[in-house]
């Protein structure tokens, strides 16, 4: 196949990444993701400790070069879900900052240190389309998260149909403070720019502060979680600064979940502008979106799908539903190039993934009105929480939970939240009720285990969990 980075044949001095004040033109990416592409060759899998840094971004670059396949890692996952993954994906090699300090579970394993400089040629392209890129994990309802393999192919048509709908081009730059192990920071925040010859400015954490100054500095297109775009729309109200900031930038973008009417609402008084949404899973990359020349469409839809993709909604019983009526509901089901071609180790939940003549289930339920616009109503799945724009599954964070010794039942459920979309419930039946362990406990116990992300953020307890006459649990009836 072609290459992914066509502007790394004939590297220039135009920045390619800024994270914070670290900069790396094209002309030095090129070289050092070329001298770490040469060391990789024949390594099988590569995992990448994939902190915010410069060195994630070229450790990324430096595989796809080399042709292998990339497992990011979160830096702060947990001892259960660390040794899942490296035990399911089982990488030859890591790649880390040389300052980076690596958990004792990688400590087995070959480590290389990823360059920020360097002058070496490119490798040849060895890999073909349907070659994995990355394997990236994605939790489910029940059980440990899934690695869903994505192959060249799905990064290559994901970033080019983008490319269309938002008229992305070289002259853009990206601002963003998304982390870099999901498909969001990474592939559409990272090596979206990069595809295109544009720049990255990775802010490494996220303030409204550092948003205002990217933007002031060049920055053009903003992409964030709807929590960002929250916490944007709480602060437009007495940021002057910011205000023209947002109102300056070419693009913002939201995604990973969707964006409540009321910050939309918010941003759009403020400063004049749309923010635009996208729609995309893990294991689809990127199905709709919103158009860059069509911003006067209604907030609150993700858009038509983008180019190369084949969508549309079912009913219960699976068949296609032919209404634009902007009200019938069904289940997106979705078909094209983006798509992942299996998850790692698991043939059945690949199977069960796919219909017989191969849509994807993405187990979201939307309306689509006459021209062809979705609007994402909610899940199929009441047990998948989206918090922060994070996935996360209710099962693994009970199982977590029923691991601590003073737990005796536990269930978990998502709560509506302003800021984090939802925000995880733990409800917990204690082994000793007088002396039940406490919140900040268990939040920690998940935190270490999982990742903080998946931590409980309010804990609640019961002498008994409600079930049904078979002995499910019935979480509708916790919240009632
Ligand atoms: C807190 N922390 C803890 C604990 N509690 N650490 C260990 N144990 C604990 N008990 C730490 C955290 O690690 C963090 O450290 C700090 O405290 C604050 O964490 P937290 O409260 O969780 O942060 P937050 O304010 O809730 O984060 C909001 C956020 C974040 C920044 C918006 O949710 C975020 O980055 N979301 C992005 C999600 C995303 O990229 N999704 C893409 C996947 P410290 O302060 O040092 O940081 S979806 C996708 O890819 C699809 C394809 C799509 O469509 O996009
Ligand atoms: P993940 O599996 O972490 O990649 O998350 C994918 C899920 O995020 C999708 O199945 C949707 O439920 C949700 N999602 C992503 N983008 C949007 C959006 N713009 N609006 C609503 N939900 C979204």
């Amino acid at each position: 196949m072609a290459t992914l980075f066509p502007a790394l044949e004939t590297p220039s001095d135009r920045p390619a990444l800024r994270f914070g004040d670290r900069v790396l033109s094209y002309r030095t990416l090129a070289g050092a993701a070329g001298a770490l592409a040469g060391r990789l060759g024949g390594a099988g899998r590569v995992a990448l400790w994939a902190t915010p840094t410069l060195e994630t971004a070229v450790g990324a670059v430096a595989a796809l070069l080399a042709g292998v396949p990339v497992v990011p890692l979160n830096p702060r996952t947990g001892d259960r879900e660390l040794a899942h993954i490296l035990a399911d994906s089982a990488p030859g090699l890591v790649l880390a900052a040389a300052d980076a300090e690596l958990p004792a579970a990688l400590a087995g394993l070959p480590r290389a240190d990823v360059p920020t400089e360097g002058d070496a040629p490119l490798p040849a392209v060895a890999a073909g389309d349907e070659d994995p890129a990355f394997v990236i994990y994605t939790s489910g309802t029940t059980g440990p998260p899934k690695g869903a393999v994505l192959p060249r192919r799905a990064v290559a048509a994901t970033l080019d149909a983008l490319e269309d709908a938002w008229h992305w081009t070289a002259a853009d730059t990206v601002v963003h403070a998304l982390p870099l192990f999901h498909v969001h920071g990474l592939v559409l925040g990272t090596l979206g720019p990069l595809r295109r010859g544009g720049s990255v400015h990775h802010l490494g954490r996220f303030e409204a502060a550092a948003v205002t100054a990217a933007l002031g500095a060049g920055g053009t297109m903003l992409f964030g979680v709807p929590t960002m775009y929250h916490r944007l729309a709480e602060a437009v109200a007495t940021d002057p600064a910011l205000v023209e900031a947002l109102a300056g930038a070419r693009l913002l973008v939201s995604g990973s979940a969707g964006l409540p009417l009321h910050d939309h609402e918010r941003i759009a008084a403020a400063t004049g502008r749309r923010v635009i949404e996208r729609y995309g899973m893990t294991e689809t990359l990127m199905n709709t979106s919103v158009r860059a020349d069509d911003l006067a469409s209604r907030p609150g839809t993700v858009g038509p799908p983008v180019r190369g993709v084949e969508l549309r909604l079912v009913d219960e019983s699976g068949t296609a539903l032919d209404a634009y009526d902007g009200e019938t509901i069904g289940e997106i089901q979705v078909r094209g190039p983006n798509l992942f071609t299996h998850y790692l180790n698991r043939p059945e939940a690949t199977a069960e993934a796919r219909t017989d003549d191969g849509w994807f289930r993405t187990g979201d339920m939307a309306t689509r009105d006459a021209a062809g616009h979705l609007r994402i109503v909610g899940r199929k799945a009441t047990d998948l929480i989206k918090s922060g724009g994070f996935k996360i599954g209710a099962g693994e964070i009970e199982n977590a939970l029923l691991d601590h010794p003073g737990v005796r039942e536990a269930a978990v459920t998502g709560e509506p939240d302003a800021d984090l979309g939802e925000r995880v419930v733990a409800w917990i039946v204690p082994v000793d009720p007088q002396d039940p362990p406490g919140s900040q406990e268990l939040a920690d116990h998940v935190a270490g285990r999982l990742a903080p992300h998946k931590r409980p953020r309010t804990v609640r307890y019961l002498d008994a969990l409600p079930r049904n006459d078979l002995g499910k649990i019935m979480k509708r009836a916790l919240h009632g």
